[in-house]
């Protein structure tokens, strides 16, 4: 826990200076883990994106909303080596068809991506290629 709060500060420090250096690693596997069991379940999942600020990264323009020409961008820029029949098409992520991706639709299509062998949890293995690649570790 001890680590964790140190490094949030750290990265909230890093956001106030304009820094990108937030996402250089610092977060681990277990940060998400907190029951501790074998997996990540849709609640760890989501804290992960919340406190990495994956949403944000992929919204280009910083209004909140993510559309299909920012989606695009994004499975670009993180999705390169996964087959594109892992993430599919943007109408896939966009559930009430409204054009847009909020939040939560982004967090269940990327949850569906890094949830490589689709048991609905994500492993530490899982975890590591959708991490590495997004951010190049
Ligand atoms: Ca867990
Ligand atoms: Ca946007
Ligand atoms: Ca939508
Ligand atoms: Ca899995």
């Amino acid at each position: 826990m001890k680590k964790t709060n140190l490094f949030l500060t750290a990265c909230m420090a890093a956001a106030l200076s304009f820094s990108t250096s937030c996402a250089t690693g610092e977060y681990a596997y277990e940060d998400w883990n907190r029951d501790a069991d074998a997996a990540l379940n849709d609640d760890e999942f989501d804290t992960a994106l919340t406190d990495i600020g994956y949403y944000e990264n992929w919204d280009d323009d910083g209004d909140d909303l993510l559309t299909e020409e920012e989606w695009g961008l994004g499975v670009n820029e993180y999705f390169g080596d996964y087959d594109s029949a892992d993430y599919g098409l943007f109408s896939d992520w966009d559930i009430d068809g409204d054009g847009m991706l909020s939040e939560e639709e982004f967090g269940e299509g990327t949850f569906g991506v890094v949830d490589d062998n689709d048991n609905d949890l994500i492993e530490e293995s899982e975890y590591d290629m959708w991490y590495d690649d997004d951010f190049g570790l």
